[in-house]
């Protein structure tokens, strides 16, 4: 009989809302780990995270922070990445990275499992997450994609403030606090934390997302645009985003139309959808029931409801896509393709 292999592992960014979601699913999931080494910034470096019983000490990220890893995950910013990544392939580890770092590099393969693990193959030693707002649209569009081909995507994005990481969660329940108290407020971090003006985000819903490009998109909705012609693999996919901030901690909802080829019948639609892979369909007016964030947080699926066709084209599907953001939109998504990659290696 053989022994299974276990993987010696690092997690980078491993203090921060998505590293403390990727170590809970290593341990949830009882991925096969020899020696699981969590990385931080100096601020961090010395703090203890508990792993199955054992308090591990987090360590300084460095180039040598990687001899003898095989697989790296990372989530400490596209800056880290850039700078670390080709030091951990150099030690020989699989970095899958969850930062905009490497996406659009026509070398590293950009993967969503349900839609294109196939991809992961062809990696060079770094495999991109995609952005949170992608996967979940992407993962359900997939089935009407290749059921029915899609010439048109409009999306809406509801965003939940743990996307901008750790401390934004802070900031909106000490606004909602203050603005409850009566007290004045005083914007620190979103909407872009490295820029000088911020704006309220309790009681409030702020429509930018990362930093505005030239075209008047924000960065947040050029990935949105560019990944999913990437991960769908064509560039003939007309895509058009708004991201919005609002006052949620977990979960992003989007309103997304979605132009097929062909003519569909909706039944067809859902069941396509709830036979589709970590994709639950969530739709019954007559019940009032739909996807809700409240709902889809702490869970690892793709939720979609609120189907109906388009009024003014035949053609047009309008939908509400709800996941939470930090699991299926970075850590899970993550821990998915580790666990392909893991698999791969006892074949
Ligand atoms: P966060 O809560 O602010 O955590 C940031 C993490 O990065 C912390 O562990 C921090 O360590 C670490 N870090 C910061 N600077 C570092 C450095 N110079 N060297 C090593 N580690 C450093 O942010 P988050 O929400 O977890 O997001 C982190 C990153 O993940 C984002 O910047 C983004 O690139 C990516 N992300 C991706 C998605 C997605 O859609 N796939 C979603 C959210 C985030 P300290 O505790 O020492 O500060
Ligand atoms: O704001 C959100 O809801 C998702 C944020 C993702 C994010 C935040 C900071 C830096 C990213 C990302 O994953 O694209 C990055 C980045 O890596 O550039």
């Amino acid at each position: 009989m053989s022994t299974q292999k276990l993987f010696n592992v690092a997690v980078v960014g491993a203090t921060g809302a998505v590293g403390e979601q990727i170590i809970g699913l290593l341990e949830k999931r009882n991925f096969p780990i020899a020696e699981l080494k969590l990385l931080s910034s100096a601020r961090s470096a010395g703090s203890s995270v508990m792993f199955k019983g054992r308090e591990l000490i987090v360590e300084e990220a460095a180039p040598d922070s990687f001899k003898g890893v095989e697989i790296a995950l990372f989530s400490a910013g596209g800056e880290v990445s850039k700078a670390l990544a080709p030091h951990a392939v150099s030690h020989g580890a699989i970095c899958i990275d969850n930062t905009n770092a490497f996406r659009m590099d026509p070398d590293t393969p950009l993967v969503v499992p349900e839609v294109n693990i196939d991809k992961i193959s062809g990696h060079k030693g770094i495999i991109a997450n995609p952005n949170c707002s992608t996967i979940q649209m992407v993962a359900a569009l997939k089935p009407l994609y290749d059921r029915y081909g899609i010439s048109r995507i409009i999306v809406s994005t509801y965003q939940a403030v743990s996307g901008a990481g750790s401390m934004a969660i802070g900031e909106l329940l000490r606004q909602t606090g203050d603005v409850l108290a009566g007290k004045e407020i005083k914007p620190d971090i979103l909407p872009v934390g490295s820029l000088p003006v911020k704006h309220q985000i309790a009681f409030n819903a702020i429509p930018q997302i990362d930093k505005f490009q030239d075209n008047g998109y924000t960065l947040e909705e050029m990935k949105m645009v560019r990944e999913t012609k990437k991960i769908l693999g064509d560039e003939q996919i007309a895509v058009t985003a708004t991201c919005v901030r609002v006052p949620v901690v977990y979960g992003h909802s989007e309103s997304v139309y979605a132009e097929l080829n062909h003519d569909y019948e909706l039944e067809d639609v859902k069941r396509l959808l709830s036979d589709s892979p970590g994709v639950v369909l969530a739709d019954d007016p007559a019940s009032q029931r739909y996807p809700l964030a409240t709902d889809a947080a702490g869970k690892p699926d793709v939720f979609v409801g609120r189907l109906r066709r388009d009024l003014g084209s035949p053609r047009g599907l309008n939908m509400w896509i709800v996941s939470d953001n930090l699991l299926k939109g970075a850590a899970w998504n993550a821990v998915q393709i580790a666990e392909y990659i893991a698999i791969g290696s006892q074949e």
